[in-house]
């Protein structure tokens, strides 16, 4: 193992003298060379977590409970454009036994089967990632305390099927108001919906959702994302705030993205994993691909074939292929409902929060 660093200079950013006397190295005296260390010998780990520029990452996972370590990175230099979100599957080098004060390196990270990102508003192309490798959205909205809006969740809905990530919805605080008219705006979708109330959770149903999935959980400050991961992971211990009784808002008590093993009760055997995130307030959609929302409505996408090159598919676009089957009373209720959905989303576009 090489301890140049990652530009291939003699750079020894992450290391300080007292381990570099600790772990000679053999190829020290040789001529300098540009080439990259190959870090043949990394370790592919899951990062858990990311705080002021270390990372948690879980190495030996999946092989004998003894090999499972929890061990803190930095990023090597030639990453620091990259970004590496909870999720990410790195390749770690250095110090990998987990013990107290080590650190290792993260030299590089897998391809991402997804990527979950939003932007500050609609017209910001900059992105900012929010989670990695996540192939489910747990979208978390309150019945009330704060007002659920409609159009949040749109939001939330487009952002996933722009990441080819399957939605779930969860109403929460049921005990404080009726939640089916707030429901009925999302009937037209493929939707897995969960009701959850005060000492009512339903942990056993989402707990199944969960089995084998990695599932970002997203909402607003104070609608009890952390409650139900605090639920569902015994000994999770995330924080859970009050929401303001003036403002209705919550007061932003998750302040960071973490990923948290979840392991169903006995005698059902499986496990997935959570990631709890901070709430936001805004969830801008200036990187999403509308034709991403399309495809996520199969059947419409089909009838979509047959439309004008640059077609919006809006309710008000003409010669719509969507619009003409709508108005022919070929797409049937739940067709007419989910063209409905799909206008809508699309519409998320031009409308901001
Ligand atoms: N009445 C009622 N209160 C709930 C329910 N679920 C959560 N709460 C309360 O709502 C408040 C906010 O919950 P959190 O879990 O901190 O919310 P969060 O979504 O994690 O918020 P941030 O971390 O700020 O994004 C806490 O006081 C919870 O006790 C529920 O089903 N019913
Ligand atoms: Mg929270």
């Amino acid at each position: 193992m090489s301890w140049l660093d990652d530009d291939g200079d003699d750079e020894l950013d992450d290391f300080d003298e007292s381990q570099i006397r600790m772990r000679p190295n053999p190829k020290a005296n040789r001529p300098r060379t540009k080439r990259r260390p190959a870090h043949s010998d990394a370790e592919i780990g899951r990062v858990l977590g990311v705080d002021r520029g270390r990372y948690t990452v879980l190495l030996g996972e999946g092989g004998d409970a003894d090999d499972e370590r929890t061990i803190t990175a930095a990023r090597a230099r030639e990453l620091r454009r990259t970004p590496i979100v909870t999720g990410d599957a790195a390749r770690v080098v250095g110090d990998v036994s987990g013990e107290d004060g080590t650190l290792g390196r993260i030299v590089g990270i897998l391809e991402r089967s997804s990527l979950l990102r939003r932007s500050a508003d609609d017209t910001d192309q900059v992105e900012r990632v929010i989670v990695a490798n996540a192939d489910q959205m747990l979208i978390v909205v309150a019945a009330a305390d704060p007002e659920p809006r409609e159009r949040l969740v749109d939001r939330y809905l487009v952002a996933a099927l722009d990441a080819g990530i399957r939605p779930l919805l969860v109403v929460t605080k049921t005990d404080l108001a009726d939640p089916s008219e707030f429901l009925k705006h999302f009937e037209g979708l493929d939707l897995q919906v969960f009701t959850s109330a005060q000492g009512e959770m339903p942990v056993d149903e989402i707990g199944r959702a969960l089995i084998g999935h990695s599932t970002v959980f997203v909402g607003h400050s104070g609608v009890g994302k952390s409650t139900l991961v605090n639920a569902l992971v015994p000994g999770a211990g995330r924080a859970t705030g009050h929401v303001n009784e003036v403002t209705g808002r919550g007061r932003h008590t998750s302040s960071s993205t973490v990923s948290l093993r979840y392991v169903a009760p006995a005698p059902t055997p499986g496990s997935g994993w959570v990631i709890d995130t901070p709430g936001v307030r805004s969830f801008g959609l200036g990187h999403v691909d509308p034709q991403n929302i399309l495809a996520a409505f199969t059947e419409l996408a089909a009838i979509a074939e047959n439309c004008p090159r640059g077609c919006t598919h809006r309710a008000d676009a003409e010669d719509c292929a969507l619009n003409e089957a709508a108005a022919d009373g070929a797409l049937g209720d739940a067709g007419l409902a989910r063209l409905e959905s799909l206008q809508r989303l699309l519409a998320t576009f031009a409308d901001k929060l």
